[in-house]
């Protein structure tokens, strides 16, 4: 890791621990489309750990594995013979900016759970990324409807750094709950800390809830 991503990532920890960007304002309804402390963005930011692995569609897998009925390693074709969705959402980012109205095309979370299975007792989700990113949900947050395992941003391919070929989108979480380069699935009887969450971010992440750090 460079001196700058690690002082990213420095800087970061420490608006956990300030509690950065809480707006202590009560809950708004749900029919609000903005999140309480969000503002709203026409562009589409970028942010990861400063490293955007390149994967050649020949050398892609996604591993779904622990903790699932029927394990499966799907290759790059395999994968997009899988039933195919689309979703339209918004995007909420705990760094304080929101993007309405993405369209994704790719394989919504609830198709992949309807073939792997998750045993009984998995309630949890870790996500692994091929950068070496962690992040953790609530089997049924990784099961919302709006879930997708996206290869599609508005009718194109993902671009690498927004996470192509593939990445997660959980609309309804903060964006740092949807793992770009999505590299590996386990399903977790207890609920495990991914990256962000071993560094001050919260468990679940519910913009709507103000759920950005461990503390809230
Ligand atoms: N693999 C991976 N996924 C990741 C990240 C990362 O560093 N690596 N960063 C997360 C964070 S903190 C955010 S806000 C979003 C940003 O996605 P974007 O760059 O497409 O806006 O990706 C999330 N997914
Ligand atoms: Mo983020």
């Amino acid at each position: 890791m460079s001196d700058e991503e690690s002082k990213l990532i420095r800087t970061k920890r420490q608006w956990a621990d300030q509690g950065k960007f809480l707006t202590g304002r009560a809950l708004r309804s749900q029919t609000d489309r903005l999140p309480p402390g969000q503002h709203l963005v026409k562009n589409w930011p970028v942010l990861d750990l400063g490293q955007q692995p390149v994967i050649r569609p020949e050398s892609w897998r996604l591993d779904v594995k622990g903790g699932a009925e029927n394990p499966m390693s799907f290759s790059w074709t395999e994968f997009l013979a899988l039933p195919q969705s689309q979703k339209r959402s918004d995007i909420h980012c705990v760094t304080t900016w929101s993007r309405y109205d993405n369209r994704w095309d790719g394989v919504a979370a609830r198709d992949l759970i309807e073939i792997v299975v998750p045993r009984r007792q998995a309630n949890f989700v870790m996500l692994t990324s091929y950068d070496g990113y962690t992040t953790n949900l609530p089997l049924a947050d990784f099961a919302a409807e709006d879930a997708i395992l996206a290869t599609h941003w508005e009718g194109r391919p993902l671009s690498v750094e927004h996470g192509g070929p593939m990445r997660l989108v959980v609309p309804h979480l903060y964006f740092w709950k949807s793992a770009k380069w999505l590299a590996r699935i386990d399903f977790l009887p207890g609920d495990q800390a991914g990256f962000w969450e071993r560094n001050g971010y919260h468990m679940r992440g519910d913009p709507w809830r103000e759920e950005r750090y461990s503390s809230d």
